[in-house]
């Protein structure tokens, strides 16, 4: 896979176009493809016909004969027909970012439900963008105006699909049902313990799992790149002798996540929507933090789970202060005042600090339920 990258920007600056730049090349490695070159446009609304105006798809076009690309990469949501009509012109593959993070999920998902839901989301994704492929293959059978044999394939697909759908929906009801039943077995409290629920979120690879790893001593999969984590994970600890804490580690969140994987992980982000408290983590060593909490809030909105209690976690602290005193030397941490705390998972900073900050939230819950 050897692409060229497509952006559209309208109002956004020099750094964060770098920002995002990055970002794509990061997800076209994930999938083991080459970036040779981009391109940006600035306008305000997509061109209907190829997203970018006519003449910068001409322009693309060009470039790729140039390059010997073989794929483009838009960071944005195509629709069905802006697909086929920039294949159509370019003659090459044209993904768009819903394209590249399904494939990450798909290489990355190991467990079954994590395969239902990714699956369950491709699904959807390609289901609309048949019909413009139909379009295409009746053009070399059929004559105009009758429905040619490409069509009829589609057709007879596009059912396939969507009885497939059909079919995964139903598993994950199941799956549903099961990790109901299991959160209630693991909440059930013992004595005069309190269960309390914390789910860590955050931007991917802010080192959400590294903070599980450290809160626990549960080993996790930790790796430096978007998406490692796919399965939520629930571990039981008891943080305090009287309060059982059980904390679940999530999929990362990221910038223009596609809504079809939003809506199929929901079955797995329930434990976020359950969670009594949330930890949110950010990476204090990443300029763009702020932006990154702000996608995270937006997405958090969507699974209904925005007005929980939160803390804000910051992570990596050892990335930018050398010793843990220094940690109050930072200046981040005035934007969350008082709803914060500064921790580096991988050297074990602040995590009494954390520790104390959760057992404070846990106090103000109790209260409020008295
Ligand atoms: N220097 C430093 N690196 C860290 C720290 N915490 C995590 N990392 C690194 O950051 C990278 C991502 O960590 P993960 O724990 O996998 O992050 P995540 O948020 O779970 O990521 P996804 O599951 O991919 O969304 C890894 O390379 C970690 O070693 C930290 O406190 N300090
Ligand atoms: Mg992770």
């Amino acid at each position: 896979m050897k692409a060229i990258l497509v952006f559209l920007l309208s109002s956004e600056t020099k750094e964060e176009f770098r920002e995002y730049l990055e970002e794509l090349k990061e997800l076209v490695r994930a999938v083991g493809g080459k970036v040779l070159g981009y391109i940006y446009q600035r306008r305000h609304s997509p061109d209907p016909r190829y997203y970018i105006g006519a003449g910068k798809a001409q322009e693309l076009k060009e470039i790729i004969s140039g390059t010997g690309a073989d794929c483009v990469v838009f960071d944005s949501f195509l629709s069905p027909s802006q697909v086929a009509n920039l294949e159509e012109l370019l003659k090459v593959k044209v993904f768009d970012r819903a394209d590249l993070v399904l494939e990450i999920f798909s290489r990355r998902v190991r467990s079954k439900t994590a395969k239902l839901q990714v699956e369950l989301a491709r699904l959807t994704h390609e289901l609309p963008r048949l019909y413009g492929r139909g379009k295409e293959l009746s053009r070399l059978g059929g004559k105009v105006g009758t429905r040619g044999p490409g069509e009829q394939e589609v057709e007879i697909k596009r059912r396939a699909i969507k009885r497939k759908i059909e079919q995964i929906k139903k598993e994950l009801e199941e799956v549903k049902r099961q990790r109901r039943e299991q959160r209630k077995r693991r909440e059930r409290p013992l004595g005069d313990t309190k269960v309390v629920k914390v789910a860590l979120v955050g931007y991917t690879n802010v080192g959400k799992s590294s903070l599980m790893q450290a809160l626990t001593g549960r080993e996790t999969y930790i790796q430096d790149m978007p998406f490692a984590t796919l399965d939520t994970k629930t571990s039981a600890k008891f943080l305090f002798p009287d309060i059982k804490i059980l904390i679940t580690d999530t999929v990362g969140f990221i910038r223009k996540l596609p809504p079809e994987l939003i809506e199929s992980f929901k079955a797995t982000l329930e434990e976020v929507q359950e969670a009594d408290i949330l930890l949110h983590v950010i990476d204090i060593s990443d300029p763009k933090w702020l932006e990154k909490v702000k996608v995270v809030q937006g997405i958090l909105k969507e699974l209904s789970a925005d007005d929980k209690p939160t803390i804000y976690v910051f992570n990596k602290a050892d990335k930018v202060v050398s010793k843990e005193e220094d940690i109050k030397l930072l200046t981040e941490p005035a934007f969350l005042e008082g709803r914060c705390v500064v921790v580096s998972s991988k050297l074990g900073w602040g995590l009494g600090e954390l520790l104390k900050a959760i057992r404070e939230k846990v106090e103000e819950l109790a209260g409020a339920s008295l």
